[in-house]
Formats: structure tokens, sequence, C-alpha cells
């Protein structure tokens, strides 16, 4: 194999050629499909490129038919072949050039470029798919205007989709038929769709700010029409929002919305097309949990904010990604935070954050937001681009502030339309607008890792004078030896003994201080009485790691007083970090463990506290997961850290059981399900009460549990019992339920996955030979990423305690699972190796047992650049 190619964000250099107009025919067959392209093209008069000859990206698996340019047929020797495309020796200044090409979508495993999913049709061309389709510039700053004919059979795809309008059709021989849809605007191909097959829909409409009548579309297979409402409502809401907060309006006659089951990730923002994983669109309360209902609301909004944030301005190339995606999380996770609890986003947020962005930022692949080299594009759609580049524009709203805000953002959207841009471009616009400097700013885009800020304090009673003294500094990763100091905003609040909020030196009870130097000192003036206790990072205003030496009793206070609803959650977080490292060392010493009651008594004043929203007692009363009590420690040591965990559970359950049968009662309802707010926030509560009763192990709990399966109308209350029951050491309930959830839901591959994860994530000891049992059930492929998602990333990434077994089975089942994958869909073979490439944070035996695997997935030959990449990163 030669080696994988790295590619430089420093090589970039614009395109030498453009093509204005694209027209693409298409003449459907599962295993032979003609792609007849028309590209009408020219030099880019801004390339100093003397180049004649014509390179075009093309996968070696395109059979190439014909070429022709100007209506001349090129021969042999005027073009050559290589496995990633086309050259054309000589071209002209401008000239349409021709091609036909032959693919075989029914053979493509990969789910890149054309493929099928379940019989139907369907693309995936982000971010280099279309050369999977046809041979053409494919990079995101080469932006042509498609027309598109498709051409299939009638009986099998009534339904032929493409971008943009749908302008004509008719019928062909043979029963064939076809349609021909224009996308008036120019777009990279990345942005290229098309779908055929026999689908169903709903549809409806959406008057824009304008007054212009919009057709709203949703496509699926029949059985699941009666799943397709709540996507519709959210994409009316999606329209409606980024209308009023952006000013933004939807610019096509027609947008919709397609579901596949079969998919790599979430969904795809295609201009006027987008296309779903059906686990991001599909939902009624019988098949989806209020997650899944939360989950559906977030990616159409993110997928609908897309036409504006990547597609009407578009990257210029990949190491800009999240110019796109940054933003557009940042988008929909303020969209979701103005629709539901805006606290309890923003701590859900944060806790994916720190456990699974964190740890990427202290891995292998860690990088900054903007990367400065890539050898396979996919591998970086990662949390660093997606969250902790939300976090930046996050950031650069707080310094603003909303009006500055929308200011920049108005004008990055107005002096960029239709062009492709860069990170660069995006932060001139913000500082144009409000005439702050973003010099030191950007060292976001171009510092991995993650900051660490050590705060101590100051107080001098007699002068009134209160000191915050805080220091910066980051850890090296890959590549970064030696970091410059960040700009970021620190928001603070000081709380005095009464527990209210003192006003600050600018008048508020909240104020930004912005940290530029590696230490700085910010004092605060006319402060009397008693020591007050700081409110640091108030919202989690920085993506950052803070360290200050809080008491146990000053994070009581905190939980019971903060103004900030997120300080106040993390207060609970840090006694609960706090407590457990406690008991893990103890485990680790042999000694016996013994609680803190001064957390399950703080517990309890906020489980008896009615008047707070449940979703935050929820939250609050959920102890820090084992993946972040991981992230905070230097060598990971699984087995203490779940024993600790367990431990106090139990603790909790047993001192708290009255309160917890209250609770859960008093969260049960006989109203019909609904997912809002309200009710939501209800059954989080009233299912982690459920969690808590039976970790007590009393046979009347686990009868509740069992009650509450037996008796649940939605799928929130059944799933929840369920988890509890097969997690249970309740064997033979475990086995009932789980026979009677999948009888009832065997047709429901949705349901079936979570019924695989429940499985798959089971702690008890033995689950290995269970999730390989799992993998001979007819409802497991390997072919399909959500069950491959459902049963092999569930058990390797939400199974520490078996996944880590020190016989090294489950690192051998997983590398195992890795090579079979890598032939078949290599984006996610490679997302599978994430949990190997964290082994320098696990004992000795562990590291060798793990990097062993690695090797040994290094050496299985023929690795994809997607699984390369990772593998040979992680083994430095
Ligand atoms: N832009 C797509 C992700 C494409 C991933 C390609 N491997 C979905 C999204 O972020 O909206
Ligand atoms: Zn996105």
């Amino acid at each position: 194999m030669s080696q994988p190619q790295v590619i430089y964000l420093k090589d970039y250099q614009v395109p030498a050629f453009l093509i204005d107009q694209t027209d693409l025919r298409f003449e459907l067959e599962a295993t032979k499909t003609l792609v007849k392209a028309r590209l009408t093209m020219r030099k880019n008069p801004e390339s100093h490129s003397q180049q004649r000859a014509l390179f075009l990206d093309g996968d070696k698996s395109l059979v190439l038919h014909r070429v022709a340019i100007n209506d001349q047929v090129l021969s042999d020797k005027d073009y050559s072949r290589t496995d990633d495309g086309l050259t054309i020796h000589d071209v002209p200044d401008s000239f349409v050039l021709e091609t036909v090409t032959e693919i075989n979508p029914q053979e493509n495993t990969a789910l890149e470029g054309l493929y099928r999913s379940d019989g139907f049709y369907c693309t995936q061309c982000e971010a280099e798919g279309f050369r999977r389709i046809t041979f053409y510039l494919d990079r995101p700053d080469v932006m042509s205007v498609f027309t598109t004919t498709i051409e299939a059979d009638k009986t099998t795809c009534p339904v032929l989709l493409s971008n943009g309008n749908a302008i004509d059709s008719g019928d062909s021989e043979g029963g064939r038929h076809w349609v021909t849809w224009e996308d008036p605007f120019r777009k990279p191909a990345y942005l290229f769709a098309l779908v055929a097959g026999d689908l169903s829909h709903v549809e409806d409409s959406y008057t824009t700010m304008s007054g212009r009548k919009v057709v709203l579309q949703i496509f699926a297979d029949k059985k699941d029409l009666n799943k397709l409402d709540h996507a519709m409502t959210s994409l009316k809401n999606s329209m409606r929002w980024d209308e009023e907060v952006y000013g933004r309006e939807y610019d096509l006659d027609i947008f919709m919305i397609v579901a596949v089951d079969f998919f790599n990730m979430g969904a795809m923002e295609n201009k006027g097309l987008n296309i779903f994983n059906t686990s991001c669109v599909l939902a009624s309360p019988q098949t989806t949990t209020d997650l899944g209902f939360q989950r559906v609301e977030g990616v159409v909004a993110h997928e609908y904010f897309h036409n504006w944030s990547g597609n009407r301005v578009t990257c210029r190339d990949w190491f800009q990604l999240s110019l796109k995606e940054g933003f557009t999380v940042f988008r929909d996770s303020e969209f979701s935070a103005d629709f539901n609890s805006r606290t309890v986003k923003r701590i859900e947020d944060v806790s994916v954050l720190r456990t699974a962005q964190f740890a990427e930022d202290a891995g292998p692949m860690a990088h900054p937001i903007r990367p400065s080299s890539f050898i396979e594009i996919s591998n970086f759609y990662t949390m660093t681009i997606y969250e902790k580049g939300a976090e930046v524009v996050r950031m650069i709203h707080t310094l603003l502030g909303p009006d500055l805000f929308r200011k920049g953002s108005d004008l990055y959207f107005d002096r960029h339309d239709g062009q492709a841009v860069t990170t660069d471009d995006f932060v001139a616009a913000m500082s144009d607008a409000s005439g702050r400097d973003f010099t030191q700013f950007k060292r976001w885009y171009e510092q991995a890792g993650t900051p660490e800020l050590t705060v101590s304090d100051e107080y001098d009673p007699a002068a009134g004078v209160y000191t915050l003294i805080i220091q910066q500094s980051c850890p090296a990763t890959p590549g970064q030896n030696e970091k410059l100091p960040f700009h970021l905003p620190v928001a603070v609040g000081l709380i005095d003994d009464q527990g209210a909020d003192l006003p600050l030196t600018n008048g508020q009870t909240t104020q930004v201080l912005e940290l530029t130097e590696a230490e700085q000192r910010f004092e605060f003036t006319g402060i009397h009485g008693d020591k007050p206790v700081p409110s640091l990072l108030r919202g989690f205003s920085a993506p950052v790691k803070l360290r200050y030496p809080y008491s146990r009793d000053e994070l009581v206070f905190l939980m019971q007083h903060d103004s900030d609803g997120f300080n106040r959650w993390e207060a609970s977080q840090k006694l609960g970090v706090d407590v457990l490292q406690s008991l893990t060392a103890a485990y680790q010493q042999g000694e016996p463990l013994a609680f803190d009651a001064r957390l399950s008594e703080a517990y309890r004043s906020v489980l008896l506290d009615e008047t707070l929203d449940p979703a935050m007692v929820a939250k609050i009363l959920t102890l820090p997961s084992e993946a972040y009590l991981s992230e905070l420690v230097d060598e990971i040591d699984v087995d203490a850290i779940h024993a600790a965990r367990t431990f106090a559970r139990q603790h909790i359950a047993n001192a708290l059981e009255a309160e917890f049968i209250a609770a859960y009662e008093r969260c049960s309802s006989s109203e019909p399900y609904s997912p809002d707010a309200d009710s939501i926030a209800k059954r989080a509560l009233r299912n982690l009460s459920l969690a808590y009763l039976v970790e007590t192990e009393k046979p009347q709990h686990l009868s509740l549990a069992r009650t509450q399966f037996d008796n649940a109308d939605n799928m929130t209350d059944s799933q929840a019992a369920l988890g509890l029951l097969v997690h249970s050491n309740d064997e033979v309930a475990a086995s009932e339920v789980l026979a009677i959830f999948y009888e009832r839901w065997s047709e429901e591959s949705l349901v079936v996955n979570q019924w695989l994860s429940v499985q798959a994530s089971d702690p008890k000891l033995g689950t290995l030979n269970k999730v390989l049992a799992l993998m001979d059930h007819p409802a497991f492929t390997m072919r399909n990423p959500n069950k491959v998602r459902a049963l092999i990333s569930a058990f390797a990434m939400q199974n520490p305690v078996n996944f880590h077994q020190l016989d090294g089975s489950g690192y051998a089942f997983l590398a195992d699972r890795i090579i079979e994958l890598n032939a078949l869909n290599p984006q996610i073979a490679s997302r599978l190796v994430t949990p190997l490439t964290r082994w320098k944070r696990y004992s000795e035996q562990r590291q060798a047992l793990m990097k062993n695997e690695l090797q040994r997935i290094m050496d299985s030959g023929s690795l994809s650049t997607d699984v390369y990449e990772v593998v040979s990163k992680s083994l430095v």
C-alpha cells in the first residue's frame, strides 16, 4: 500500500478551473447506474496556474465509458486514469466536458456517493462522496448551478428527487420515467443529493416573513408515515426562529426531508433536500424516548439552519469545516434552549463536551477547531470541530452580547452570500461589526487542547476589596508543545453569606471578565462583610477546566444558593466528583468505603424542594458519569470508578428511599404522552427516582420497575424500566422483559436498536458473550451503521467494565470488528477505533493489550485512509 498523503492547509490554492453549470442525467439500475455529466467549464481568472491539463477527482470504483470535450470524443491518449481521478492532458480556456460513467449503488457498502438503503436510492456527498458518483472538481470552493435528470423504473421508483425545484417530467420506454430538477443556487458538489424509491410523504407549508409560501415535504417508508409530525413541527419552528433570531429566510419554493435507515451519521443538509438517518427524524410516543424527540427537534433545526450557515455561505476548503459546523451547532443549541429549558440544555451540552471533547483534546487525534493538516477529512467530523467549535462561537457571543453578535452575523451573511469562505472571514465580520479586536481570540482556531484555569482569591475586608487571581495554561498536544494564552470570557458572580448575589463593578450580579494573560488579577471593590463565595465560569462561559479550592461545605452552599442555574448543577457535580474520588481512592487502597453524608443531605434538600424544575432536580441528583470521572484522572481505573459510583448510588438510594418514593409518585401522570418540557422534566425525575429505588435491590422496587414496564404508554418509561431490569441482578425478570420487548417491537428497527444497546451496555460481567451472540441475531447486520452503533459502539463506549476486562477480550473483539468494517464501511470502522486511541490513560497492563490490538489492526493489510490515519496517529 502506498503511504496515504497528508493534506495541509498551508498548501491551499484556488482552483485552476471553474464549473459554471452542471447538468447530470442518472439512469438508475441497482448494480449498473449510468451517470451522464455535462460540465460547462472555464479557466479560473483568479488562478495563476498556467496548466493546460485538467484534473478531475474520481474514485477508482468509477467505470468511465466516454469523455468528450466540445462534442469531440477523446481517445485513450488524450487522458489518463489514476486511482484518484482523471487527467485530461490539454483543455481550452472554456469548454463543455461530457462524461459517461458507470457506478454500482447496490455494492456500495461505504454509504458514500450513491447507494441503496433498504431498496431506496440515496446519496451522501459530504465531504468527498461526489467523486464516487462522477468525475468532478470535488472541492467546496467550486460552486456550480445544477440541473439533474433522474430516470428510473416507475414501479420501484415512483419518487425521484433532487435539489431545487422539479421543472419537467415524463415517461420513457420499458416502464420507466424521469424527472428533471433545477437548483438555481450555486453550490459545491458536497451539497448535491438524489433520492429515488417507493417513498411516502407528508406535506405542509410555511409562509416566510416576506410572505412566500414554501411547500414542506417529509418522505419516509410508508410504515413510518405516522412518525413524521414532530419533525414537521420542528421544521416550522426552526424556520420561524431563524427569521426572528437571525433575520434569515428560506429561499427555495420547496424544502424536503427524506428518512433513510442506512446512514453513516445523523443527517445531511443537501440544498432543499435534506437526507436524514431515520433515528433523527422519526418520532412517536410509542417508539421514541423523550431524548429521541429532543434529538429530532435539534437535528431538524441543525440541518435547516445550514441553509444559511453552510449552504448560502459555505466553506472554502475542509479545514474550515467548523465555520459551518461550530456556528450551526451554536445556532441549534440556542434554538433548543429557547424551546426547552435553557439551563438543562446547557448542562447537557457541557456534559458531552467535558467527557467526549475533552477526551479528544487529551488524545492522539487532538486538533484545533481549524486543523492544519489531515489525511482523511471524514475523520475530522469530530466533537472538537462541532462542539468545541460551537463553544468558540458562543464565546464570541458572550464577548459581544446579543446585539453586536447579530450585527456581526448579518454582516457575515450579507458580505459572503454565495461565497466559499474561511473562519477568518467569520471572525473578521464579527470584528468589523463590533469594532472589537479578535486577533488574540483567533488562537482558539489555531491551538488544540483544553485550557486549564487555576483560580485563587484574596479578600481585604477593611478596604472592601475582593480579588480573583486567574492563571491559565494549556497542555501540549500532538505537534503543539507550547501554547500562547487564550482570550476568553470568565463570567463570575460573588455570593454573600446569606446566599445573595453581590452587586459587582458593572452594577450587575454577573460580570464577564476577559482573560488574556497567563496570569491576571481582577479586583472587585465595595465588598464588605464575610468573604464572599465566588461563582466562577457561570453558564460555562468558556470550554476550559477550572480549579478553585472549594470546600465541600461551600459546594453545598452553592448548590442551594447560586442564582446561576448552571453553576448550581456544577456545584453538585464538583461535590459528587470530590466524594467519588475519595471513594475511588479508598477502594484502590482496599480501605472501607465511607460515604460523606453531606452529599446525600444536599440531595435530600434538592429533592424536597418542590419549587425547583424537576428536570433540574434530576440533573443535580445524577452523579458525575464514569466517563467524566475518567476524564479527570491521569490513570483511569475503570473498576475502582465503577465500584465507587455504584457504592455511592446505593448509599444515596437507601438514605433517600422515602423521598424517592414520594418523588416517583409526585411525578406520575395520567395525562396522555406529550414531549413538552414540563412533561419531559417530570418523567426524568420519576425515572431517576425509580433508578435509585431499584439500586436498593428491594423486591418491591424491582416490582415497581416491572409494573412501569408493563403499563407504560410511552417509550421513555418503557425503556427506562427495561434498562433497570436488564441491568439488575434479577436474571429471570431481565430475560422476561427482553423477550416481551423484542416481541412487541421486532418490526420497529429503531426500537430494536435500543433493545440491542440495553444489552450491550449491561455492566454485569459476561456481557461480551451476549454481544457476540447478538451479532448472529436476525435483527443485527454489520452493514447498517445504526445497528453497529447500537451493539458494538454501545459495548465499547458505554460499558467500560466489560470492555476493559483484563483478559483483553473486549479489545480483541473491537479490533476484529474494526478490521471487518474497514473493508465494508471505513467511516464507521474509523469511529470505532476511538476507545482504543485512549490507551495511554490506562494501567500498563491495559496499555499493552490495547496497543497490541492497534498494532494488529495496522498489520491487517489494505487499511482505508480513515482507519489508517486514526490507528497510525494513535500508535505514536
Ligand atoms: N454536514 C453533515 C455531516 C457530514 C459528515 C460527512 N462524513 C451533517 C451535519 O453536520 O449537519
Ligand atoms: Zn452540521
